[in-house]
């Protein structure tokens, strides 16, 4: 579908139609910038509401014409389109400015901003210190990859905005000066988009560049490596923190999450669990207070903080079996966490698989051998998983998630914990990860 009368005035070309390039025609259209949308898919997301709200919008949908690239002022890249793409390289040797929503946002915020990535934590983080900042009075928002677009909150006349960054919304990022930044942790993601795991490592630590304190993982070597120098440091570790740091002390057989030598909570009074979340939950009292929030209305958010849906969240206790859905748990390093971090009274029975994106799961063996009695698998790339634990545990296959939850039933013994914690993204069988932890959650109640 194209409407043409674009073609001889000046415009700007959005590329993708998901809630990204939603959110970016909002922004232009109040600017009374001419725009012109152009999306691969023949029918994207957002395509009703683009018509009715922007009937004068021109939209190119299926396979890229390089014409309409290389007639913009300026291209704005959604974060599911590669700048690799050939016809944005081209754009981009013929000197076309080439941005991304985040960028368009770093370009107008004049609140404070704090930006966080990771591979593994950043909604978690970025949810609680939303809590924690709202819990000292500051009227803070949060958005990014989490799912509400920057573009989105930028007029909430918030006094911090708080940013959740994919490494995707990172390759095309230039201009924000984040009062805080962190990369939380960094183990092999979106392999299918990079060329090598150092090219994603590269493009995560672009969160540090310009920002006021870079927050590190100094349990993490490839974060820790990250530093430039130029930045001020507040670090968070699961070992004892050095002064200055945030970390775990053991006192009188308890541990407590500490500044320095100074207590600050005991692990006991929190809500959240497993040991990636501490990691979490240290990463934000650095962040937060490197935006100067104050220390004791963050402990009361975060004491009171119970976590997110579909990360290590406990369903249900039905026939001594314990169920807990880490449905969010897309990669390696997520369902790793998992099977080694949540407290369990006997062995785990996972069920995992669902689309690789070109992941490695050797990782997994080790910790799938020491604690896991059984590996239940779906979807499409199952028998790469299936691969890495020949002769380790006995694996079974199931057709859908009411198969893989019966099956999970009938080889669960007493006191046992069920974890679906699939280490995939869900495309294959499910509209999102929602969606499948939402079936795993439903046949849980259904079961006998
Ligand atoms: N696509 C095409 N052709 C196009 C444009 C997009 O095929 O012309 C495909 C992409 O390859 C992708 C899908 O469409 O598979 C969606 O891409 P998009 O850029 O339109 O995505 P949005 O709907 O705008 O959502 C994006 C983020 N999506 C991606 O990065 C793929 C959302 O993160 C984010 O919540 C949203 O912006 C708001 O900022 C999702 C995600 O999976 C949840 N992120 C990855 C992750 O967390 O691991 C990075
Ligand atoms: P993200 O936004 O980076 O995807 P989430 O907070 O949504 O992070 O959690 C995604 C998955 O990663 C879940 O399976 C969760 O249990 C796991 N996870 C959360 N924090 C960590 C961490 N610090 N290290 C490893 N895995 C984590």
């Amino acid at each position: 579908m194209v409407t043409d009368d674009s073609q001889n005035s000046e415009y700007i070309l959005v590329v993708g139609l998901g809630v990204t390039g939603l959110s970016v025609v909002r922004f232009l259209h109040k600017q009374q910038k001419n725009i012109v949308v152009i999306d691969s898919r023949n029918n994207p997301p957002g395509l009703n509401e683009l018509e009715n709200e922007f009937p004068d919008v021109s939209v190119y949908l299926g396979e890229f014409d390089e014409a309409v690239f290389m007639g913009a002022t300026q291209i704005v890249v959604s974060p599911g389109v590669t700048l690799k793409e050939p016809v944005i390289q081209h754009a981009i040797t013929q000197g076309v400015d080439v941005v991304g929503d985040i960028e368009l946002f770093a370009q107008q915020v004049s609140a404070p901003v704090i930006a966080v990535t990771g591979s593994n934590g950043k909604s978690t983080v970025i949810s609680l210190l939303g809590e924690m900042a709202r819990s000292a009075g500051i009227n803070a928002v949060v958005g990014g990859n989490i799912g509400v677009p920057a573009l989105e909150i930028i007029n909430t006349n918030a006094d911090l905005y708080i940013l959740e960054l994919s490494s995707f919304q990172l390759e095309s990022l230039h201009s924000l000066k984040p009062v805080a930044a962190a990369v939380l942790n960094v183990s092999p993601d979106h392999m299918d988009r990079y060329e090598s795991y150092d090219e994603y490592i590269e493009t995560k630590k672009r969160v540090y560049n310009a920002c006021k304190v870079a927050v590190v993982n100094r349990d993490d070597k490839r974060v820790t490596e990250m530093q430039t120098g130029q930045n001020f440091i507040s670090g968070f570790t699961l070992n004892e923190p050095a002064h200055g740091d945030f970390g775990l002390r053991e006192f009188n057989g308890e541990i407590w999450l500490c500044k320095g030598g100074h207590q600050l909570v005991p692990e006991k009074s929190l809500k959240i669990s497993g040991t990636h979340n501490l990691s979490n939950a240290l990463a934000a009292l650095a962040l937060g207070e490197a935006a100067s929030i104050s220390m004791q209305d963050m402990l009361v958010a975060l004491k009171s903080f119970t976590g997110l849906e579909h990360r290590t969240q406990w369903v249900a206790e039905k026939n001594h079996v314990t169920w807990v859905n880490d449905s969010k748990g897309t990669n390696v390093g997520a369902t790793l966490a998992a099977i080694t971090g949540i407290q369990v009274k006997n062995k785990l029975i996972l069920i995992a698989g669902g689309i690789a994106k070109d992941a490695d799961f050797m990782p997994l063996r080790s910790a799938v051998c020491e604690n896991v009695r059984t590996v239940v698998l779906i979807g499409k790339d199952a028998p790469q998983i299936e691969n890495v634990l020949q002769g380790c545990v006995p694996v079974f296959y199931a057709k859908d998630m009411a198969d893989a939850v019966h099956i999970a039933a009938d080889l669960s013994h007493p006191d046992d914990t069920v974890l679906l914690s699939p280490a995939c993204a869900s495309f294959d069988m499910f509209d999102s990860y929602e969606h499948r932890g939402e079936m795993f959650v439903k046949e849980i109640k259904d079961l006998q």
